[in-house]
């Protein structure tokens, strides 16, 4: 093909990406040109505060993109408690992931006031708080428009449960666009943060059951959990999923799956289901791996159900639609 018809082919992709509302990484180049700068200052400075960003941050652009699309529907606080983030599913966001965008937020404001969607801003927040405990980074398309609904009733079917089965979680993440591979990926967030013991319990203490310990766990693991998750413990009693390195981003997580050391039911049936074995033990032994993989998941996942264009608004305040 001569250089100028390939040229002209190029031009009219580009049109068309435009007009069928396609993401770009230059998309505020000259309407806020440091936003990105912006956003990692305020991350930064709010990581230094507490390391619960971290976790909480990355676990909120997750939750956000399932329910409804990546369009920050999970910030709007609404007076009647019943929006997105008040669903009993939203299992105990961390309120530091919601301050993460807040804070950003208001930064971004300042410079570049109505501009920069908060979607596009808990986008950017994801992508580093990964960088800042030594995940892989990579490029954040941006040009996500804020969406217009956030309901509590539309969030439990759209969230995986850590009862979950393999058939069951690969169902949920297709119905996203994501792949088996991308939700393996994805899973490795759990390399930080915790979960309460509510969530997996059972595991270690279902007396319904002829062995009331889950066979695929470590004994040793078992153990551990029994006497964090005691009946006497607490609802505030919680697990580190990675107990070996709780605060750096990396495939400790995998590595822990082959030793039987999954916190969640929905961690490990990675590793027991002969179906995605390999790709965890492929993870476990290959960090790059794991980080391509993670990168690519990512940057799929921040384009569910994305609204563009003319689409939604660039909300004012993240915690309540412009009205
Ligand atoms: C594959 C299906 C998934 C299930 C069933 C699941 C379930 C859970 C559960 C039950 C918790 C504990 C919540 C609590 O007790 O406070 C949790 C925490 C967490 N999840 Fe997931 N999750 C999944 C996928 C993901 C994905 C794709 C991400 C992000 C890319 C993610 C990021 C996190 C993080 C960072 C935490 C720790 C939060 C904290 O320490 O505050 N999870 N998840
Ligand atoms: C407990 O074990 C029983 C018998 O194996 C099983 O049917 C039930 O689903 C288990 N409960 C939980 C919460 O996993
Ligand atoms: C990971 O895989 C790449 C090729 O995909 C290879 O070059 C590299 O040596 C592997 N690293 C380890 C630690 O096995
Ligand atoms: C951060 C946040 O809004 N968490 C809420 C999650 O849902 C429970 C009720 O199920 C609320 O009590 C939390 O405040």
């Amino acid at each position: 093909m001569g250089a100028s018809r390939g040229l002209i082919l190029l031009t009219v992709l580009l049109i068309l990406g435009r007009a069928t509302g396609q993401l770009s990484e230059n998309f505020y180049s000259s309407t806020c040109p440091n936003v990105e700068k912006i956003v990692q200052q305020a991350v930064y400075t709010k990581m230094s505060q507490t390391f619960i960003t971290v976790p909480a941050t990355l676990r909120l652009f997750f939750h956000d993109c399932f329910v409804e699309g990546c369009d920050a529907s999970v910030m709007i606080a609404k007076p009647t408690g019943d929006a997105q983030k008040d669903a009993p599913e939203n299992l105990s966001l961390a309120g530091d992931g919601f301050d993460t965008v807040i804070k950003a937020k208001q930064a971004v404001e300042a410079a570049c006031p109505g501009v920069v969607s908060c979607a596009d801003i808990l986008a950017l927040a994801a992508r580093d708080v990964v960088v800042l405990v030594g995940g892989p980074s990579f490029n954040v398309e941006l040009g996500r428009r804020d969406g217009l609904i956030s309901e509590a009733s539309r969030v439990a079917w759209n969230l995986p449960k850590p009862t979950f089965n393999l058939v069951q979680l690969k169902t949920l993440f297709a119905k996203n666009g994501l792949s088996q591979t991308d939700m393996i990926a994805l899973s490795g967030a759990h390399t930080i943060g915790v979960s309460h013991c509510s969530e997996f319990a059972y595991r270690v203490y279902n007396f319904s059951a002829s062995s009331p310990v889950d066979p695929s766990l470590n004994p040793n693991f078992a153990h551990q959990l029994m006497q964090v998750c005691h009946p006497g413990a607490g609802p505030g009693a919680v697990a580190t999923f990675d107990p070996e390195t709780p605060q750096i981003f990396d495939n400790v997580y995998y590595q822990n799956l082959l030793e039987g050391r999954g916190l969640l039911t929905s961690d490990e049936v990675l590793y027991t289901d002969p179906a995605s074995r390999s790709t965890v033990f492929d993870f476990a032994k290959n960090a790059s791996h794991f980080r391509r993989a993670f990168i690519k998941a990512m940057r799929k996942l921040g384009r569910v159900g994305i609204k563009t264009g003319n689409q939604g608004e660039i909300r004012r305040d993240c915690t309540t639609f412009n009205s």
